[in-house]
């Protein structure tokens, strides 16, 4: 195997006996190649498209593909197998629908697999595919882009499949994502071709963004300022982690009356903001800290765990038994809660003991979202205008356990107090509890909500950018990113395709940015690396 996708790669170049998450070698081929068969059903998709007979109904099959490749999402060889099974049949109808269409002499590649779903085989094949051999014949820089583009469209894939469980999907997003992955079916593509691709992907990552707050606004409210208790109650529990708004939504339902409280976990801390989750009396509060916290956290907690989505750990004994996983996460061993139906969740909870105590009265407020703040944005201008603000700081993104993490709650601890503070995805827990005090009657952390909220920051950059008439540039606004798996590849390129220079990235750059790669990221929009907390305050502070 060779996997270089997530931050916790090892040594900082490349996961080759076994990933750092977990992952096996096994597991890595075979998303390697489920990955190969989606290049093979988009090339199929985009041939039928461009003779003017889209085949939509492979859209889903590919996010859903593209999704369970993600860091920390399926650890099962298993259900990867049959995965690839379900594409080999997809890929043999839809080459049978081009062949109808006379269009035959369009499919090269991965589109051209006979798919065999022999384990052995598909093995082979991977290590054909792998990352490997192709930076034998195309080098690191063509395969640095591609992989680039490949995380951006991973983590575009998984924002869309939130929103279309949500009954919201976008023809923009799933065309950009084939006509990726078809450029990846190609082995050679030209440098300067995978870097337009790159910065399309930015454009379609917006359109994403902007699909998914549709999505989730759109099916629970716009979230609202709304007081979390970070801690439980006395009584049964359920603990919910993850993205996935709906899943958590069918939860409530499903639980409503039965004597459950439900906890979020991770990156649900923001559902409780959402008007449609929190009308829920039994939605009672935050447990434990974000997704590299939970073998400590689930161990702790006396009740049911669904993990909705990533970042899922591999599973100790001590919580096991009562851990389910839902949507496309996936683990051997670990029961799956199909269809968003609970009920073996609800009886592992109930026969779990559940708290005897309550804890103490923690709190941290979540729903800061677009709508929340632009609707205080004549506060916000009369705050700047006075100079009782000077500055947005956004630290966020995702958090993990690697070393050089403890940068971001330093540098949100030591921002000046005429600073706001605005975070977002599970890099929050960094920020929390380290930022204090009010500017103009609105709190100086703002928790925007869950990694795709960055879509939030985007609209208030952009209200305030109007307020003042100035570009996003000339905004008192900086940007410190914290970075873990390929959904954060997608939120960077989106805000590269706005133009937003000047953008920090740690707690280290990505392995697969080779020095050409970041040279052009530097001349073009001047990214850089974390430095020290002193440094960059007063940096960002100059630049003001
Ligand atoms: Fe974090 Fe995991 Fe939300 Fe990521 S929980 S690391 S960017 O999956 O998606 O912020
Ligand atoms: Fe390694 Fe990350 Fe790949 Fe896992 S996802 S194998 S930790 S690079």
């Amino acid at each position: 195997m060779f996997c270089y996708q997530c931050e916790q790669t090892a040594h900082g170049t490349g996961c080759v006996d076994r990933g750092t998450c977990g992952k096996t070698a096994e597991v890595a081929a075979l998303q390697d190649v489920l990955l190969r068969r989606a290049m093979g059903l988009s090339v199929c998709a985009l041939a039928l498209a461009r003779a003017g007979h889209p085949l939509v109904a492979l859209d889903a099959f590919v996010e859903n593909a593209l999704f369970t490749t993600v860091t920390n999402v399926n650890f099962d060889a298993d259900s990867l197998e049959s995965l690839i099974g379900e594409a080999n049949r997809l890929l043999a109808e839809s080459r049978d629908a081009v062949g109808r269409a006379g269009l035959r002499n369009a499919l090269f590649g991965p589109a051209l697999a006979e798919g065999s779903t022999d384990r052995q085989a598909l093995l082979v094949e991977a290590a054909e595919i792998g990352i490997d051999a192709r930076r034998q014949n195309a080098g690191v820089d063509v395969v640095g882009l591609q992989e680039l583009l490949t995380y951006g469209i991973k983590g575009m894939a998984a924002y869309a499949h939130h929103a279309r469980i949500l009954g919201r999907h976008s023809a923009q997003v799933n065309s950009f994502i084939h006509e990726a992955l078809e450029a990846l079916a190609k082995p050679v593509v030209a440098m300067d071709q995978l870097l337009a691709l790159n910065l399309r992907c930015g454009e379609a990552s917006l359109a994403v963004l902007a699909l998914l707050d549709e999505a989730n606004t759109g099916a629970m409210g716009n979230p609202e300022p709304t007081s979390v208790l970070m801690g439980h109650k006395p009584g049964k529990a359920i603990l919910v982690s993850g993205h996935d708004l709906r899943d958590l939504a069918s939860l409530l339902e499903q639980t409503a009356g039965r004597g459950i409280n439900v906890y979020t976990h991770g990156e649900m801390l923001p559902a409780h903001g959402y008007p449609e989750l929190k009308k829920h009396s039994h939605l009672v509060g935050h447990f434990g800290g974000a997704w590299q916290d939970q073998q400590r956290d689930f161990a702790a907690f006396p009740g049911a765990i669904l993990m909705t989505t990533n970042c899922l750990m591999p599973p100790r004994e001590a919580y096991s038994g009562r851990l389910f996983t839902s949507g496309v996460v996936a683990s051997p061993d670990i029961l799956h809660a199909p269809d968003h139906k609970f009920d073996a969740v609800i009886a592992a909870a109930l026969a779990a003991p559940g708290f005897q105590e309550a804890s103490p009265d923690r709190r941290h407020t979540v729903g800061f979202g677009h709508h929340a703040v632009t609707s205080v944005a004549g506060d916000v201008v009369a705050a700047v205008k006075s100079g009782a603000l000077k500055h947005f700081l956004l630290i966020g993104g995702c958090d993990a356990a690697t070393a050089g993490r403890s940068y971001y709650s330093d540098l949100a601890a030591a921002a000046p107090k005429d600073w706001a503070v605005l975070t977002l995805g599970c890099g929050k827990f960094r920020v929390i509890d380290r930022v204090e005090g009010n500017i103009g009657g609105l709190p100086r952390l703002l928790d925007m909500g869950q990694c795709n909220d960055a879509y939030s920051a985007i609209k208030v950059a952009g209200a305030l950018a109007e307020a003042f008439g100035v570009g996003l540039n000339e905004l008192p606004l900086s940007l410190v990113l914290s970075w873990y798996e390929q959904k954060a590849v997608t939120v960077l390129l989106a805000l590269l395709h706005l133009g937003v220079r000047n953008i920090r990235i740690g707690p280290k750059l990505p392995a697969f940015v080779t020095p050409a790669i970041l040279k052009v990221l530097v001349d073009n929009f001047n990214v850089m690396a974390i430095g020290t907390v002193e440094g960059d305050l007063a940096a960002m502070g100059a630049a003001a």
